[in-house]
């Protein structure tokens, strides 16, 4: 979801609450995660950076490729669970929809990036700018978060095209409600996921 959607929360409360039924999980941000990937984010956060859209995109595939590499495919090869905040879907919606780089492009270098790899669930927080904007008054901007409004009416108008492409693995929440009505609907939906895909490992 946009910037102050409720993501960062919901990931920790959703890892805790899968801790507690016995899953390995594995929590991680895009972009960071890697001692590389992280550099790169302080670079496309940091107000004092002069980036087109071109290399901004390609700073936040260079992030993606080294976290699926080093952390995400080996975290998934042994079993565990990977939860992350922000995946490609990101991309599609603030690089292609917001910043209005070609949409063909980054099809190409997010696959390209994640080596074929996809979510099994993508939760799309969806809330309008006004909510998000309140929630996350009182921290300092970043470079991203200073866009102006139309960027991110973009952004969300962004997910909204990937929701009704990618039915089988993408839900729209409405996180507009509390943070435990929110949670409750994550948690059904990531949970009849891991029964479904792991009782399909455990026969296999
Ligand atoms: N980006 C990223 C791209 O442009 N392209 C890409 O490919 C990728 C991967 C990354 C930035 O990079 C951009 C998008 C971003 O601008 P980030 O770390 O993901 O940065 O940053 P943000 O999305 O800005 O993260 P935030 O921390 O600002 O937002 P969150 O995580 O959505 O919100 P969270 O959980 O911190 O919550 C914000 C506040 O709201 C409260 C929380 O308690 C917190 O105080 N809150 C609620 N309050 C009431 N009711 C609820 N339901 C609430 N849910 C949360």
């Amino acid at each position: 979801g946009i910037d102050g959607s409720g993501k960062s929360v919901q990931l920790e409360r959703t890892a805790g609450y899968l801790e507690t039924l016995g899953y390995d999980i594995v929590k991680l941000r895009e972009p960071g995660g890697t001692e590389l990937a992280e550099k790169i984010r302080e670079i496309l956060l940091s107000n004092e950076s002069d980036i087109s859209p071109e290399t901004e995109l390609f700073l936040f595939e260079a992030a993606r490729s080294d976290l699926v590499k080093k952390v995400v495919k080996p975290a998934l090869k042994e079993g565990k669970v990977v939860l992350c905040d922000r995946f490609y879907d990101s991309t599609t919606a603030y690089q292609a929809f917001g910043r209005g780089m070609p949409d063909a492009v980054i099809n190409i270098i997010n696959a390209f990036a994640v080596g074929g790899l996809k979510p099994d669930v993508t939760i799309y927080l969806d809330v309008d700018l006004k909510t998000a904007k309140k929630r996350s008054k009182r921290r300092k901007k970043d470079r991203i978060e200073n866009c102006d409004d139309e960027f991110f009416l973009r952004v969300i108008e962004g997910y909204r095209a990937i929701a009704k492409k990618a039915k089988d693995r993408f839900y729209v929440i409405d996180a507009t409600r509390s943070l435990e009505e929110t949670f409750k609907e994550i948690i059904s939906i990531i949970a009849a996921k891991l029964k479904k895909v792991r009782g399909e490992e455990n026969s296999a």
